[in-house]
């Protein structure tokens, strides 16, 4: 394990829970699921439908796939988040595990435990929560925040958080909701006796306070220091369904020129939102700051018909990756490169 020296030893035990949304063993690959939602959109078999923007077709999930369905936007709607995902998926897991075989992690009553949460999914932000506590949450992807407290969590894809909490006497649904999807993700925290939770078990948590991690305050240490931009680069997120296609200033990534910077300088990335759904937008080899609170992250969520803009000083020459962390987003095309001049 790598211990930071300057993290006090505020906690007793460290556990890594893995989020994620699962197709591969069901007798599809994520490659056929690409092809069916490309598919879908590619035949012109929804009459008069193509080119429409996410969110704004028919509601009724497509494809006929066993066990999944696609496209069901409709059927698939987060209040926080919007237009939530493409795909309802067979299996949601917590560390590769499904909830009716979860894996336990075991503590001890009061012992105080970092549990560091990774959203590994394609194209399933998950609402997090554990029954009978409440969260702190302390970093987010990697860099510490003034510490909240909050009865559960959502992250996007690719976001990761750290959270503490006190642990009770028994046993404790740790459930990663597939927002706006319905199903979820279920492990079991065991510190003494007591049943097993019911696989479906909904703690009360998940309907109190939720935070979202780009509205964390970073800490002091890590605050990016005030500075204007010294260039600006305005990112319009868009997209369709049908044809299965997503875009950035109106192109996919094959047809986008690289975003340009220069070594020294503070860039602000402007995500500004125009679909019907939330893009979990990540960018390589920088850390920014969500403009507003502060937060250092590699990942935000934008949510639908908003802007999120994002700062970053250039200090890492090289070509480098800015793309919406919803994989099948990403692979078809919302992705461009920023690159380097001399
Ligand atoms: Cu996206």
């Amino acid at each position: 394990m790598v211990e930071d020296r300057r993290e006090p030893g505020r906690y007793d035990a460290e556990w890594i829970v893995v989020l994620d949304d699962w197709v591969d063993g069901t007798g599809r690959t994520p490659d056929q699921v690409l092809a069916s939602l490309q598919d879908m959109g590619g035949h012109g078999d929804m009459g008069g439908m193509s080119g429409m923007d996410h969110g704004n077709m028919g509601s009724a999930p497509m494809a006929g796939m066993s066990g999944m369905s696609m496209g069901g936007m409709e059927t698939m709607i987060s209040p926080l988040l919007g237009g939530a995902g493409d795909i309802a998926y067979p299996h949601y897991l917590i560390n590769g595990r499904i909830p009716a075989a979860p894996v336990t992690l075991i503590g001890r009553p009061r012992q105080r435990v970092r549990i560091r949460l990774v959203n590994a999914a394609s194209d399933t932000a998950f609402r997090v929560a554990l029954g009978g506590h409440r969260l702190t949450v302390t970093h987010t992807d990697g860099f510490p925040v003034a510490p909240t407290t909050t009865d559960a969590l959502v992250l996007g894809m690719g976001e990761r958080a750290d959270v503490t909490v006190e642990l009770g006497d028994g046993v404790f649904p740790l459930v990663a909701v597939a927002e706006g999807k319905g199903g979820q993700g279920l492990a079991l925290v065991r510190t003494g006796v007591g049943g097993v939770p019911n696989p479906s078990v909904r703690p009360v948590e998940l309907d109190r306070r939720v935070v979202i991690t780009a509205a964390l305050k970073a800490s002091d240490d890590v605050a990016l220091d005030s500075r204007t931009p010294d260039r600006v680069h305005r990112l319009v997120l868009g997209g369709s369904m049908m044809p299965y296609r997503w875009t950035i200033n109106g192109a996919t990534f094959d047809d986008l020129d690289p975003l340009l910077v220069k070594q020294g300088e503070r860039v602000r990335l402007e995500f500004v939102n125009e679909t019907t759904m939330f893009h979990p937008m990540h960018v390589h080899g920088h850390t920014f700051a969500v403009v507003g609170s502060g937060a250092r992250k590699d990942t935000v969520i934008v949510t639908p018909k908003q802007t999120v803009s994002v700062d970053f000083d250039a200090d890492n020459p090289g070509q480098w990756m800015t793309h919406c962390h919803n994989i099948y987003h990403a692979e078809t095309g919302m992705m461009i490169n920023f690159a380097y001049q001399a």
